[in-house]
């Protein structure tokens, strides 16, 4: 009787009500705004789609997408009264920020509307989600969604420079990123225990640098050693494919190439780069090596300048990453030839040299119209044990304008003092955003609680964050097993915090939402983390 009395107030609560609950249609990143009406469009497994020739591309992955997702062919019609699907282009359509769409499920057709490609490409990744399966046919919930980025800057960061892991296993990371709408990859090509970039003009960065004997494993400081070696890279011809998988995808490839620390594997391959000029072996071993470049040299300098040249012709990218995290500057402590070099420029400690090198490449990446970006260490202040005091204290060499700083380690108040003075910044908190950290420091739930914007800004300063980047270092990721269970499910988290609004924010919807990634992810054999 009482049950029978909940029923019909429940029935009579539900349909009383507008809207049906955002969470039912279950989409990760969760969209801005979704009104539903009632009623289901429903599909069969042949339809229609009309577009413009100016989203063609779109159009194409969209029927790759419904072909492999749900076994649906889909045909192109040049009159738009017969389609299934429409996509438009409309220059009208002004979302908040850019990349947002428009999607209708009307009476009989499905409308993505757009002001822009990556807005339509967007659209397609929601309609994605929202095609339900079902007695034979596929049924849509009738509404519209009006959705636009949050963040403009969501970033992925793979360190293939500790192990390399090849270019399908970065189209598979570029899908799922793509599926998140996650826009930028960031790609750390270079580090100690490996050089992955092929440079034309030096090749011994790929012939020695890109080889090494053996691999500390277990943890930092194990000392223990798998005794196999490790070897890859990317030729230039791959690394332009990836590049155009990517800006298909609507993914933004950010190149980040270590300088003046993590060089060892370009030190080994040219001894001459380093500060104390002699051989070294790639390093086996992990954690911050004393083996920094000669900035002070202007033959390194030279090749930076070379680098650069060959990473912009590869990169359509309008960013540069140069990494210039922890570094150690026992080296040029201890170089009769740096120190009269620092004499000289009037820097006065290891740390003003290193603003002042970033600066130069700063300009230099400025004149081939490109912006710098570097980990939040660029900005000299203090942030590792290993670091003295007073050489942060004494910084006054100022960071050239435009750099855009990746905040990783250190005291909030770094971000605010940075955003003071002017700089943009890209959040990565290690201890909220690292995915080498296991789940028992960052669960799902802490990874999904992650605000790119901290406490004490002003909505003026708010602007100046652009996004967040999560970070997949490889120290102890050899395989691919290895790394997919520490990216997911926690990738799905990072994509909602770039995306959705902090008052849509809901991990209880979210994780309501997982189990349509969690069963593609089995079937793309992708072994996930823990969920709880
Ligand atoms: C610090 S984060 C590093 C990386 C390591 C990582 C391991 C950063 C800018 N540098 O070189 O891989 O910690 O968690």
């Amino acid at each position: 009787m009482k049950s029978t009395f909940l029923g019909v107030f429940l029935f009579v609560v539900l349909f009383s009500c507008k809207q049906i609950p955002v969470s039912d249609y279950l989409i990760i990143p969760e969209p801005q705004m979704i009104n539903y009406s009632s009623g289901l469009l429903k599909l069969q497994k042949n339809i229609n789609i009309a577009f413009p020739a100016e989203v063609i591309k779109e159009a194409e992955l969209l029927k790759n997408y419904l072909l492999s997702d749900f076994g649906i062919k889909l045909q192109k019609v040049e009159n738009q009264s017969e389609a299934d699907i429409l996509l438009n282009l409309d220059s009208g359509f002004q979302p908040v920020n850019s990349g947002g769409y428009k999607l209708e499920v009307g009476k009989n057709a499905v409308t993505i509307i757009s002001d822009s490609n990556t807005g339509i490409f967007n659209g397609v990744q929601t309609l994605r989600q929202i095609i339900k399966e079902g007695e034979g046919e596929f049924r849509l919930q009738q509404g519209l969604i009006t959705d636009f980025p949050t963040f403009k800057w969501r970033s992925f960061m793979l360190d293939e420079g500790r192990h390399f892991k090849g270019k399908q296993i970065v189209k598979q990371l570029l899908d799922e990123m793509a599926l998140l709408k996650m826009n930028v990859f960031q790609w750390h090509l270079t580090d100690d225990q490996g050089w992955r970039i092929e440079i034309k003009k030096y090749p011994k960065l790929t012939e020695i640098g890109s080889f090494r004997d053996s691999t500390e494993i277990n943890h930092f400081h194990s000392n223990v050693y798998d005794g196999k070696p490790h070897h890859g890279f990317y030729t230039q011809d791959e690394i332009r494919e990836i590049v155009e998988y990517a800006t298909d995808r609507h993914i933004q490839v950010v190149p980040e190439i270590e300088m003046p620390g993590h060089s060892s594997a370009a030190i080994a391959s040219y001894p001459w780069l380093g500060t104390t000029g002699k051989e070294i072996k790639v390093p086996c071993k992990f954690g911050v090596q004393y083996d920094i470049f000669n900035v002070t040299n202007p033959q390194v300098l030279e090749f930076f300048n070379d680098v650069i040249e060959e990473a912009i012709a590869l990169f359509p990218s309008s960013v540069i990453h140069i990494g210039g995290d922890e570094v150690r500057y026992n080296q040029w402590n201890a170089s009769a030839q740096v120190k009269s070099f620092m004499a000289k420029n009037g820097l006065k400690t290891p740390a003003e040299l290193q603003v002042s090198f970033t600066n130069n490449i700063s300009n230099m990446l400025h004149s081939k119209n490109k912006r710098m970006m570097g980990w939040n260490d660029i900005t000299g202040d203090k942030l590792h044990d290993y670091q003295s005091d007073a050489d942060a204290k004494t910084v006054s060499q100022k960071l050239a304008e435009g750099t855009i700083v990746q905040f990783w380690k250190g005291d909030s108040t770094l971000i605010l003092k940075t955003i003071k003075q002017g700089y943009e910044i890209v959040n990565s908190y290690h201890e909220y955003t690292y995915l080498d950290y296991d789940y028992k420091s960052i669960p799902l739930s802490k990874a999904y609680s992650f605000n790119p914007i901290p406490k004490g800004l002003s909505k003026e300063m708010e602007a100046k964050v652009l996004g967040l980047g999560c970070q997949m270092w490889g120290e102890f990721i050899p395989t691919t097993e290895s790394m997919n269970l520490m990216v997911y499910p926690r990738l799905a988290a990072y994509a909602e915090c770039g995306w959705t609004s902090a008052a849509n924010k809901n991990f209880g919807r979210f994780e309501q939402a997982l189990p349509y990634f969690l069963n593609r992810w089995h079937t793309e054999g992708i072994v996930y983390g823990p969920i709880k």
